[in-house]
Order: C-alpha cells, then sequence, then structure tokens
C-alpha cells in the first residue's frame, strides 16, 4: 500500500518486508485543463506546463548540483537548467509542456529517476520542488489542474511497478492559490538515506523565486 503522504510528515525508505529503496522514481503527473465554451457545447483544451526540478546540498547547506529544465535560462545568477546530475545519480525525463491531453495515461508526465547507491557522497539532501511555468496559457494554480499528484514509485519512467508514496496536489487545500511547491527532501542521517514530505505551497510567479526560497529555507 502506497504511503498518502501529509505535510511535514517523515518516512524512512523502507520497503514492506524491510528491503530500502534505492532505486526509484520521483514523478508528477497532471492533465491539461478542459475549458467548456459555449455553453458546454465545445471544450477546449488549455496545455498545463508543471516543472519538476531539484536542488541537492551538502551538509553545510551548500548547493552541491540542481536539476531544471533545460529551456530555463535565467541569466548570469543562475546555472542553466540541465537534466541529469553531476554525479549521474539523477535523471529527469524532460520538460512536458502541456500535460496529458488526452485524459490521465496513468504515466507521470515528468520524472526524476534516482539512484541512490550513485549519489555523490557530498551530497546530504535532495529537495524536490515544482513550479507552474507562467505562461499566456495557463494562469491559474495547482487546484485547477487536473489529478496534479506527485509520487515516489519502483520502475521506470513507462512502467510503474510499486507505487511507494503519494502526495496529492491538486486536492491539497494549502496548494489553492498556489503555484509553487517545495514538496519534499531526502535527507541523509547517519549514513541512511530517509524522506521528509514539506508540502509547502506560494504564490511565486517565477520559478527563480523558488530557487532562492529552497537555497534560503531548505538547504538544511
Ligand atoms: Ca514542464
Ligand atoms: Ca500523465
Amino acid at each position: 500500500m502506497a504511503i498518502r503522504l501529509e505535510k511535514g510528515q517523515r518516512i524512512n525508505l523502507e520497503k514492506e518486508g524491510g528491503a530500502k529503496l534505492t532505486e526509484f522514481c520521483v514523478g508528477c503527473n497532471w492533465g491539461a485543463v478542459k475549458e467548456k465554451k459555449l455553453l458546454g457545447l465545445w471544450e477546449k483544451t488549455v496545455d498545463v506546463d508543471l516543472d519538476l526540478s531539484c536542488l541537492m546540498f551538502d551538509a553545510d547547506g551548500k548547493i552541491v548540483d540542481h536539476i531544471w529544465s533545460p529551456l530555463y535560462n535565467m541569466g548570469p545568477s543562475l546555472p542553466h537548467g540541465k537534466l541529469t546530475s553531476n554525479d549521474g545519480a539523477l535523471h529527469h525525463t524532460g520538460d512536458d509542456l502541456t500535460g496529458d491531453t488526452d485524459g490521465d495515461d496513468g504515466l507521470d508526465n515528468e520524472i526524476i529517476t534516482v539512484n541512490l547507491q550513485k549519489v555523490s557522497p557530498v551530497v546530504n539532501s535532495i529537495v524536490f520542488f515544482l513550479n507552474i511555468y507562467n505562461n499566456e496559457e495557463y494562469s491559474g494554480d495547482f487546484s485547477g489542474i487536473p489529478y496534479a499528484t506527485i509520487r515516489m514509485y519502483e520502475g521506470t519512467p513507462k512502467r510503474v511497478k510499486s507505487v511507494f508514496a503519494q502526495y496529492d496536489v491538486s486536492t491539497k487545500e494549502n496548494c489553492a492559490g498556489k503555484r509553487a511547491l517545495v514538496m519534499g527532501k531526502l535527507y541523509k542521517r547517519e549514513g541512511e538515506w530517509r524522506f521528509a514530505a514539506i508540502g509547502d505551497a506560494f504564490e511565486d510567479k517565477v520559478i527563480a523565486y523558488t530557487i532562492a526560497r529552497v537555497i534560503r529555507d531548505y538547504s538544511k
């Protein structure tokens, strides 16, 4: 049974039977918005661009590495986006710009695959966050996005074998009216990786605000 994560919950990465979860996917599934037009006679599909990203920190809270969409070019103050961590342990499947346009396909639209055994020993925490890209298509918040969900599961980006934990974004009250979510963090304690569901949501219109926030408030 998958754990339904609640804000502030901390879990160890132990599966039923006691084995440790070391290779898994952190994925986000969501749908494009269907808008009813002409008294409901006609439906318009509105693309929704969610972006799943992460930042890696050392034990002192200093940035070691990052993953966010290469389509982000935020000038000289922030590094360019990239899909693979320097140690090769984490890999992002790529920027999805629309969400599911033909209904829920059961697969996550953006996924970061994680292999904890390959994570650089310098990395002490990995913070995952989610943004709604600010474009003309969709100006709404998380509550308007169909079945927006973040989950940790074993399998591959194309096949979900076993869901370990899940966090429902579109139905969480504290996500209503918000466009950024500091979802949670993997962190190392006494050599063991654990996971804390943070679940703090913000109105950040641009990802740079969220990146600054994560560095300032969630790096330790
Ligand atoms: Ca995206
Ligand atoms: Ca999907």
